[in-house]
């Protein structure tokens, strides 16, 4: 049994990892960079290391220190978290390297579903539906224009290396596609160090679906269901849901039944993300996350399943202790991430807490790792707190997050609460009427008030 886990990462991430640990018996190692010493998760963990200066790449993602303060507090295991490392191949099989436990899918996986051309044949191959396109990169200029010109416009050509928004180019016609090509390339050459292009039908407006899944290491895949994570600004999750709208029981069951079956087909073991955009009533898949997410508890809460214990279990060779038919979904949960942002321009809002108060009650879950007087850095993302609800249905759910947000205290610097008040009084949102231009709208219509 693992006995001891660094946790490799920051902020309300780390804390989560922490308390999984705590529950499992595990002794706990944080590590964190100077700007961090006054941490929640370093206050509460068994040991602590400081790995380096403030700067991400001189902490965070300093693999030597990381695995350094692994091997000198003699920890069994490393948990990544998301961002920072948690999909970062090299980490993944150095940790190996040096006998650790790797808490995540095996280095290959990551590999495989960070090539955004390799996903999809992947899944495809594997039977799921995926945005029809290119078959592999573009490498002819020529070929190219005659596929986009087949598939009629308008099309998005995206970075194989790229993903979560980066390195898109949308063209609506033949005279814009080859500054487009030729833009996104270099675009993926400078950001990403790969060229490489494809090709997809544009999808005008999708909603954004994302399918939950876990597996153990003796081929048990399960699905947990799906989140609608639409509500996004410049590709930025800022409201998630689950269940999403737009699915019955029906559909969830078959589809995810067939999405756990490719995964086990795959031999894939750990936490997974399939994202998926939905139009039209169908799903076609875009690509897959290899970590945990930040939205993981909007399906905890619908499930009752922790999954970060579960990603840890699997981690310790053990075998899934439920079946997809002890699966169940009851309510819906939405998540309101509350970062320290102006709620109109979301410019970054770094200083000092002064005033702080958790919500709390019935269907209320607070994931957060301030407190008054914490400093927060400027460096890392401003993510401090997700607020997390449960109801019977999503206008209980609804309720229950206007009557949270209005008991939230946090002062001294900005944040999104006032935004989430806005959407959460919204009739369109009310309603479930939304797409993953929703919020870009909604934002620029306040500007201008
Ligand atoms: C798309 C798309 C429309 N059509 N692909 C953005 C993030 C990455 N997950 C893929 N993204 C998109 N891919 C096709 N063929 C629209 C987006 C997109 C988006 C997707 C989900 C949530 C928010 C988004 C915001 C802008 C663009």
């Amino acid at each position: 049994m693992i006995k001891k886990i660094l946790i490799a990462n920051r902020g309300e991430i780390a804390l989560r990892i922490l308390r999984a640990c705590k529950d499992l018996g595990i002794k706990t190692v944080a590590v964190h960079s100077t700007a961090d010493a006054d941490a929640m998760h370093v206050r509460l963990a068994d040991e602590s290391v400081c790995i380096g200066p403030a700067s991400p790449r001189e902490s965070y993602l300093n693999i030597p220190a990381i695995i350094s303060a692994a091997c000198i507090t003699g920890a069994d295991a490393v948990h990544p978290g998301f961002g920072f490392l948690s999909e970062n191949p090299t980490f993944a099989h150095m940790v190996e390297e040096h006998g650790l436990i790797f808490i995540g899918p095996k280095a290959d996986h990551i590999v495989m579903m960070g090539d955004k051309i390799m996903a999809k044949k992947t899944v495809s191959r594997l039977g799921l539906p995926t945005v029809p396109g290119s078959d592999g990169a573009l490498t002819k200029l020529d070929k190219a224009i005659k596929l986009a010109d087949d598939m009629g416009y308008p099309v998005l050509i995206k970075a194989a290396g790229g993903g979560g928004g980066r390195g898109m180019k949308v063209a609506r016609s033949n005279e814009e596609f080859v500054e487009a090509y030729e833009t996104a390339r270099r675009e993926a050459g400078i950001s990403f160090g790969n060229d490489v292009v494809y090709l997809e039908k544009y999808l005008e407006n999708p909603k954004h679906i994302e399918f939950q899944v876990i597996a153990d290491q003796y081929g048990n895949a399960v699905h947990l269901g799906e989140r609608d994570c639409s509500m996004q600004r410049r590709n930025q999750k800022v409201w998630e849901e689950a269940p999403s709208m737009v699915l019955s029981p029906e559909f969830r069951n078959e589809f995810g039944r067939k999405i756990a079956k490719a995964i086990s087909e795959m031999g894939y073991v750990g936490v997974g993300t399939l994202e998926f955009l939905y139009e039209n009533g169908q799903l076609y898949f875009i690509e897959m996350n290899t970590r945990i997410q930040v939205e993981h508890p909007i399906t905890e809460m619908i499930t009752g399943i922790d999954i970060v214990r579960e990603q840890i279990l699997i981690a310790d060779g053990q075998k899934l202790s439920f079946t997809q038919d002890d699966v169940t979904f009851t309510g819906h949960a939405i998540e309101c991430r509350i970062n320290a942002e102006n709620p109109d321009t979301y410019i970054p809002s770094a200083g000092t807490v002064a005033k702080y108060h958790c919500p709390g009650g019935p269907g209320v879950r607070v994931d957060s790792f301030v407190y008054e007087g914490y400093k927060i850095p400027p460096y890392y993302d401003s993510l401090i707190a997700k607020l997390v609800i449960h109801g019977k249905d999503r206008q209980q759910c609804l309720a229950r997050l206007r009557r949270a947000l209005n008991e939230y205290v946090i002062s001294g610097v900005d944040t999104l609460i006032p935004l989430h008040l806005r959407l959460a009084n919204d009739p369109r949102i009310i309603e479930g009427n939304f797409d993953i231009h929703f919020l870009e709208s909604f934002s620029k219509n306040l500007k201008l008030k």
